[in-house]
């Protein structure tokens, strides 16, 4: 009797477990730059590719820094009007197998609260994290204020 209701049990959380996800270990990320600031009255911001090599979906639910206390990803666009309005991604989810720009005009990390100027030529370490609880630490060149890419 006892033995029949751990197995139950066992049973149970086999067909309610969380859909297995991909995480820090199989985000690619690339390309990451960021453009330098004029003091720290207006926030940072930061691009760069993710590409998720995993098998499943892979699902970005925050950032960490120490240079900006609240870091977060944003979407740009652009109404009929011209008018460009940001809202807040709460998360950004990545098929398998494919890749997500954040580039400026579309998604891009915005870095709320600087706690010091961006300098051009410094970097800085930025952390990607996942749903499924892994993280993935990256190192973001700081380009020019004016620059519009990596490449520039
Ligand atoms: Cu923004």
């Amino acid at each position: 009797m006892r033995l029949f209701g751990i197995a139950a049990f066992a049973l149970a959380l086999l067909t309610t477990a969380p859909p297995v996800l991909a995480g820090g270990e199989d985000v690619v990320i690339e390309d990451a730059w960021s453009r330098a600031s004029i003091g720290t009255s207006r926030p940072g911001v930061a691009y760069m590719t993710l590409q998720n090599t995993g098998a499943e979906p892979a699902v970005v639910t925050g950032l960490r820094t120490n240079l900006a206390m609240m870091p977060m990803i944003h979407a740009s666009t652009t109404d009929a009007q011209g008018v460009t309005r940001m809202s807040h991604m709460e998360e950004v989810k990545i098929a398998a197998g494919e890749a997500v720009a954040l580039e400026p005009g579309g998604l891009h990390v915005m870095l709320m609260d600087l706690q010091h100027p961006m300098v051009e030529g410094e970097s800085y370490a930025l952390s990607v994290i996942f749903a499924d609880g892994t993280e993935a630490t990256i190192e973001v060149p700081i380009l020019g204020i004016a620059a519009r890419g990596p490449s520039d």
